[in-house]
């Protein structure tokens, strides 16, 4: 069977019947919503479901109320105030459409592709998807392509230990190291998104450390995990999948609706919380005020009343209103920049890699009270073929 690339769902059954599930999560249990319409609505309404609340770090499962005090902006902000922010950092995170920026990053990837292609097995997330992402993210900060070596020296779980526990030690390297970099670039400002970012305003007034740290601590977080996920999973699916790779050898126009379904089935991020700020009612179910909720993009993803045959992966789907980067307000500030790599990493591959095999896996599980989820591979080793 070819299925170790499979991501099931494992959500249908609790979707179908009441819509939502339940977890615990440090003693400040969480109600998971499942179905697509009310993840969207429930997004939307930032008033009742707020990402800004007063304890930095709880909207985040698990949470990381005990482990960070920065708040990430503007992931922890609510409108009014986060429009501010979007607007000031809405053109630096579309630089990923400009074709100098698409040039570099078709280099960075097409040299890792080489490199892979010239071992005998590669362990695909530490050896090439955290190298990429790495990589990767030295030209959205643009700073230099030297920094993605200390990125990658401190392994795929910066801010977690593998497995249940947070780690408050190793979140701080990350602390620490973007405390060092802000304090550089304010002694020394060059062209970076530190310098940048010490630079603007919003409101009004300068930005202050704190804040700048709190953009930087998301752009690095948010944008780690995640994208190591979806590259990944990607190898994974093409391993087992060498006719969907030729396809878009044959015709690269598809590789935006390829790149798009695949991460409505990835979902590299499960579930993303809110805190509910009065008794309210979702798929007539009762939520209390100070509660939480999750927003389940990946059960959303797999929901049978949006996506025809949602557990297959169908490059020629039509409509695939996804929700794998969240939806309204806090809709992902990375999304450019996270769809450039993979738009890419499908290109190079189509065209230089002839099939991949995939040696043995170590499976990511999630464990979310009722639910088990597959989010990708702690480990996964593959033999790269060439043409
Ligand atoms: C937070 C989150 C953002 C959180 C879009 O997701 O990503 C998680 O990996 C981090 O731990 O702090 O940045």
């Amino acid at each position: 069977m070819m299925d170790k690339s499979k991501l099931s769902d494992p959500f249908e059954k609790a979707r179908v019947e009441k819509g939502y599930g339940h977890m615990d999560d440090q003693n400040d249990p969480v109600t998971i919503l499942l179905r697509h319409k009310d993840v969207r609505k429930t997004a939307h309404n930032w008033k009742t479901f707020q990402s800004g609340g007063e304890e930095v770090g709880r909207i985040v499962i698990p949470s990381e109320v005990k482990i960070r005090d920065t708040r990430q902006i503007p992931f922890e902000v609510d409108p009014p105030l986060h429009k501010e922010f979007r607007s000031l950092l809405d053109g630096w995170f579309k630089r990923p459409n400009e074709p100098a920026y698409q040039e570099k990053l078709h280099k960075q990837i097409s040299a890792l592709v080489d490199e892979v292609l010239n071992k005998d097995e590669v362990e695909v997330v530490r050896d090439f998807s955290l190298k990429l992402q790495s990589r990767a993210l030295t030209l959205l900060l643009n700073t230099p392509f030297s920094e993605s070596e200390t990125w990658i020296s401190w392994g795929t779980h910066v801010f977690r230990s593998e497995g249940e526990s947070l780690d408050a030690d190793k979140a701080n390297i990350l602390y620490n190291y973007i405390d060092e970099r802000i304090i550089e670039a304010a002694k020394n400002p060059g062209e970076d998104l530190y310098s940048v970012l010490l630079g603007s305003e919003v409101n009004g007034k300068k930005l202050t450390h704190e804040e700048v740290k709190g953009i930087m601590i998301l752009t690095f977080a948010g944008g780690r995990d995640t994208v190591i996920n979806a590259l990944t999973n990607s190898i994974a699916y093409f391993s087992e999948h060498p006719k969907s790779l030729h396809a878009i050898k044959e015709n690269p126009e598809m590789i935006n609706n390829a790149v798009e379904e695949l991460i409505r089935y990835f979902a590299p991020l499960t579930h993303m919380g809110r805190v509910v700020t009065e008794d309210t009612q979702v798929c007539e179910h009762a939520i209390k005020a100070d509660t939480r909720v999750s927003l389940c993009w990946a059960s959303a993803n797999r929901d049978a009343a949006v996506f025809e045959n949602p557990n297959e992966v169908d490059f020629d789907r039509k409509m695939n209103p996804h929700v794998s980067f969240g939806f309204g307000t806090h809709n992902c500030l990375g999304a450019t920049h996270a769809r450039q790599i993979m738009r890419t990493l499908l290109g190079i591959l189509a065209e230089k890699v002839a099939s991949m095999d995939i040696i043995n896996t170590d499976e990511n599980i999630e464990e979310l009270g009722e639910f088990d989820r597959k989010v990708g591979y702690n480990a996964i080793t593959v033999k790269f073929n060439k043409y």
